[in-house]
């Protein structure tokens, strides 16, 4: 039987498993990835485990989420990263040297590699054939000490694309396209793979978006073949030698095909505050439009902003409009600047910001209150772009651009330009290209390097190991599609706090509930309460970390997203299933739900799937419980989390 491209990846780096579906699988990592927001952590669980290099074939430490500098904090942390990357043998991008994903497609990406990062985006470099999977900073810190990944094999989804893109249509429209079949849970345990003579017609940057994006659906990653277009890419700069040819065999086994002709697709707009709102830009064609933003991990390689340009060239965005770009990396933004790009735009009226995740995480740049935001990036959750009641839409940047000049939405395929070629402008300059990411010294010298630790730094505290029994109030009851947004605000406020858990801890569900710290510290300890898809979105730890701080020890949910799930189990936070999604109804904020056994339960779970019941001394009444974990899983909510689980292994 022929094999997809993931499974051909996947063997090849197999150390544990089978490769069956739905089943444990453990994977070698060649590459990690690390950006300043979740690695402030990761390089501090990396030093407990007393390694004095990282055993990978290349980390990279990116800073590119904290560069707004208010203080001393973003700063200190910057400096931490630089330090520890320089002593353990990872290369460092400097801020200001462009978005982690952009900046590692471009200089690091090579097809059949396995890549695992600590940011839920990290499948960008799935447009290039590498199997590049999002975690939490601790799964990456055991990665950089030549641990193993350990995953479910996923489920393979083939996406059959067909035709080529025409009109205002662009690759943004194509994965906003999925969303809108799929939902944000639909690629849950999967992988989707895409496959079809539509491919040949995408560059590398376009498939680069399209599986970034693919986070957005909840998956575990989303790959592409590597072809000549792969390596074109990587000849123009001058990276041909690690191309190599991936495809998945004429016979390979999908576990559904879903099809997409790209010369039907329209362009598409996520609405207020979900991925997967996804309706057509004609449809609400005519909305007055306050803000434009181009840029983030999805949308803002060199083609990207050329798009943007063609439409806004020579003219001048409406009074309205306020709109800003912010190029994906240091290369891309020399490029525009070589090809009259970015002076088309900042004639046109954008503000140029640097090159960062700036506005996609609430760093800067956020909209007025109630503010309409047209902008290409992945996400839209409530809140996130730092105005709360701002309502975002996530567009191609053609529509983006439409809008910018308009001051309303509009369809770009009503206008009418021509895409630019840009490969000429690409710099074969190697100062424009490494000059600001930094090789680490070698070994010898790495003794001599102190890492510097600022008083921002502040240890990453232990968890618990599982008690048999526990009386847990509910500290919140929260609704379906959680995302680790609402349970672990960013922002420019919050973010600086990220190597500081007893002071990030107090924003802990604050945009959903803000008097969730001061109940969680006078309860000591408690539950959560979630629906389906608990946790999604991004990566970062800290919604595990800084709850177990405040002493949750479980959360009840319907369903939970992947990375998040592994979060809460590293952490030692049980991540409970209901058995019958009804009790969910049954359950309010307040009760107090007892629950004994609970390390007989894990140990019996092991090798089955045991039930745990949970008495609700409020109401009465028992429900059933279950913990959807392999055997290791099991053994490290015994032993409080992979820290102490390794240690004693
Ligand atoms: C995001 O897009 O939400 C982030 C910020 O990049 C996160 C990581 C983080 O919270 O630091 C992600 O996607 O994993
Ligand atoms: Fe940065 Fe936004 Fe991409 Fe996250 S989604 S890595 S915040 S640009």
């Amino acid at each position: 039987m022929g094999l997809t491209i993931t499974e051909k990846i996947i063997k090849s780096h197999l150390l544990e498993g089978a490769m069956e579906r739905g089943k444990p699988a453990a994977i070698r990592i060649d590459q990690t990835l690390t950006q300043d927001a979740t690695g402030t952590m990761a390089y501090l669980q990396f030093e407990t485990m007393g390694l004095d290099r990282v055993k990978t074939e290349l980390s990279v430490s990116y800073v590119d989420h904290n560069t707004l500098q208010e203080d001393w904090k973003n700063m200190d942390d910057h400096r931490y990263l630089q330090s520890a990357a320089a002593k353990y043998g990872v290369w460092f991008s400097r801020p200001g040297n462009g978005i982690c994903h952009q900046v590692h497609l471009e200089r690091f990406g090579a097809p059949g590699k396995t890549l695992l990062g600590s940011d839920s985006h990290t499948p960008t470099g799935g447009g290039l054939g590498m199997l590049a999977i999002g975690a939490g900073g601790l799964d990456v810190a055991a990665a950089m000490g030549g641990g193993a990944f350990h995953l479910v094999m996923p489920k393979i989804i083939g996406v059959r694309l067909s035709g080529a893109l025409s009109g205002g249509a662009s690759a943004k429209d194509i994965i906003l396209e999925l969303l809108r079949r799929e939902t944000v849970k639909g690629g849950i345990g999967s992988v989707y793979e895409y496959c079809g003579g539509g491919v040949e017609t995408l560059t590398v940057p376009q498939r680069a978006t399209i599986a970034n994006m693919g986070a957005e659906l909840g998956a575990t990653s989303s790959v592409f073949p590597s072809d000549e277009v792969s390596r074109q890419f990587l000849a123009d700069r001058g990276r041909e030698g690690v191309w190599q040819d991936l495809e998945a065999d004429g016979d390979a086994v999908y576990d559904r095909i879903i099809g997409i002709d790209l010369s039907a697709l329209k362009p598409l707009a996520a609405q207020p505050h979900s991925p997967d709102a996804v309706c057509a830009v004609a449809e609400i064609a005519g909305l007055a439009v306050d803000q434009v933003v181009i840029g983030s991990c999805t949308n803002s390689s060199l083609d990207d902003l050329a798009a943007a340009a063609e439409i806004l060239k020579g003219k001048t965005i409406h009074p309205r409009v306020s709109a800003a770009v912010a190029p994906g990396s240091r290369a891309v933004l020399l490029a525009a600047e070589k090809a009259g790009i970015l002076g088309e735009l900042i004639r046109a009226g954008f503000r140029i910001l640097e090159s960062a995740c700036g506005p996609c995480i609430g760093m800067g740049f956020a909209p007025k209150s109630g503010g309409v935001s047209l902008r290409t990036f992945n996400r839209n959750f409530k809140g996130r772009s730092g105005t709360s009641g701002a309502m975002v839409y996530l567009v191609s940047p053609e529509t983006a651009a439409a809008a910018a000049l308009t001051g309303c939405i509009t369809d770009p395929s009503s206008l009418s330009f021509i895409r630019r070629e840009t490969r000429a402008f690409l710099s074969r300059d190697e100062r424009d290209n490494m000059g600001m990411l930094i090789p680490p010294p070698a070994p010898e010298a790495a003794a001599e390097i102190l890492i510097e630790r600022g008083p921002n730094i502040k240890p990453c505290p232990g968890p618990r190991a599982a008690e048999d029994s526990m009386d847990l109030p509910v500290l919140l009851k929260a609704g379906d599609n959680i995302t680790t947004d609402d349970i672990m605000p960013a922002g420019a406020k919050v973010l600086p706090l990220r190597s500081n858990i007893p002071e990030i801890a107090k924003f802990v569900f604050t945009q959903l509930d803000p008097g969730f710290w001061e109940r969680a510290r006078n309860a000591g300890s408690g539950l959560i309460l979630g629906g389906v898809n608990y946790g999604q979105g991004s990566s970062r730890e800290h919604a595990a970390l800084a709850p177990m701080y405040l002493g949750i020890r479980a959360v009840l949910a319907k369903s939970f997203a992947r990375i998040h799930k592994a979060n809460l189990i590293n952490f030692g936070i049980l991540p409970l299933v209901f058995a019958d999604p009804g009790d969910y109804d049954r359950i309010a904020q307040g009760d107090l739900l007892e629950f004994r056994g609970v390390r007989s339960f894990l140990e019996a779970g092991i090798g089955g799937k045991a039930v745990l019941e949970a008495l609700n001394r409020t109401k009465g009444g028992t429900c059933a419980l279950y913990l959807e974990a392999d055997e290791r899983d099991r053994r490290m909510l015994l032993a409080g989390g992979l820290i102490p689980y390794t240690k004693l292994s």
